[in-house]
């Protein structure tokens, strides 16, 4: 071994090396410890960012940036520590694939409509009276409702209510990014004018899962408003019987026209993890962003404690092993790029085989604090 390191070592070597970067040729034999891990070992960090803090940042940003000053929303997205590599591009995602952000609108707000083929999803946090427009159907949103807004759909967001409106966006900004793919087109007018009824998806399927004959043919997004209420309940039946041990009770928002996820490339689940509630350690290929809808507990990522409680947002980076205990009774909406690995054929998971099922806790994650 130390023969074959002082070989790379070497002044041939590493003479050869250098000489070959001038041309913008590599050496594979340099390259391949980083490039082909025997595990996942994802630049993505576990991280979590409180809420108090976002909320800080949002209302300090209402007094510096309005929609109409040219940047079209009023985001502010959330960078994981561990993909700081990609300063020379200026900004780092929540996740290797996903990009997760807070928005805020302000009473009487337009934030214009444009259409991208990155695939969008949001779900609410605060608030009431607002609406996207998503091609020309008007959707009202309240706290607890998740919407999808597939690639290629008009959609902007209007805020006739009287309160300010913050909700979370999840975009598979990463992935089309690396991908090459973008394109994005802002509407001829500002704001897109209504063409149906208001809240018209949402009122086509308000028995919940029987579907209008229209949609038994694929569509992109049929149901474009998945109200609260709808969510709740489902849960409410599930909890009757019992938790799935790795995610509690756990529901998956789907496209009801062909039974795949809401959004193509980011799965979205609600989860509800009744008071005292302690699963099984696991890990999986596919990374996760977690917003606290509700509740206060705790993960623990690798060994490591992370405290959470409503409006907390956190990440469980690729292959991570996690577990969550709830203190309170705790809903989790999670989004992840299981969709993704899927399509690549490279989802794998792992239960932890020692211990019951859980991780000693070698120490506590200290959030920032404002
Ligand atoms: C977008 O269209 C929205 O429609 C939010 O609210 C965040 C981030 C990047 C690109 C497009 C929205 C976005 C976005």
């Amino acid at each position: 071994m130390a023969e074959k390191s002082s070989f790379f070592e070497s002044s041939l070597v590493q003479d050869f090396n250098k000489d070959i970067e001038q041309y913008h040729l590599g050496p594979l034999w340099n390259a391949i410890p980083d490039l082909m891990k025997h595990t996942p070992e994802p630049h993505a960090q576990a991280y979590l960012w409180k809420y108090d803090l976002l909320h800080k940042k949002l209302m300090e940003a209402t007094e510096i940036f309005t929609p109409d000053r040219g940047g079209e929303r009023r985001a502010i997205y959330l960078q994981n520590p561990g993909l700081n590599y990609r300063k020379p591009w200026g900004w780092a995602s929540t996740t290797q694939t996903l990009y997760a952000a807070v928005q805020l609108i302000l009473p009487g707000e337009e934030a214009p409509s444009h259409r991208h083929v990155q695939n969008a999803l949001r779900f609410v946090m605060e608030g009431e009276g607002a609406y996207s427009i998503v091609q020309g159907e008007r959707l009202f949103m309240e706290r607890g409702d998740f919407l999808t807004t597939p690639n290629g759909l008009w959609h902007g967001h209007g805020h006739p209510g009287d309160k300010p409106m913050i909700w979370m966006d999840c975009l598979d900004i990463p992935t089309i990014y690396y991908l090459g793919g973008t394109f994005f087109e802002p509407y001829p007018e500002k704001l897109e004018k209504p063409s149906l009824p208001d809240n018209y998806s949402q009122q086509r399927y308000e028995g919940g899962m029987v579907r209008p004959i229209g949609d038994r043919y694929e569509k992109k997004a049929p149901l474009g408003n998945f109200k609260w209420k709808h969510t709740e309940a489902a849960l409410q039946g599930l909890s009757r019987f019992e938790p799935d041990p790795f995610d509690g009770y756990a529901v998956e928002y789907i496209n009801p026209s062909n039974g795949k996820t809401a959004c193509p490339t980011i799965a979205a689940w609600m989860q509800k993890l009744p008071k005292g509630f302690h699963s099984q350690a696991h890990r999986h290929t596919h990374a996760s962003i977690y917003h606290v809808h509700e509740g206060a507990g705790y993960t623990i990522i690798n060994g490591v404690r992370f405290d959470w409680e409503k409006g907390d947002y956190f990440v469980v980076p690729n292959w991570a092993w996690h577990e969550h205990v709830a203190e309170k009774d705790a809903y989790l909406f999670q989004t992840n790029d299981l969709p993704i690995l899927e399509k690549f054929g490279l989802e794998r998971k792992q239960e932890l085989d020692m211990n019951n099922g859980h991780q000693e806790v070698k120490s506590e994650f200290k959030p920032v604090i404002v």
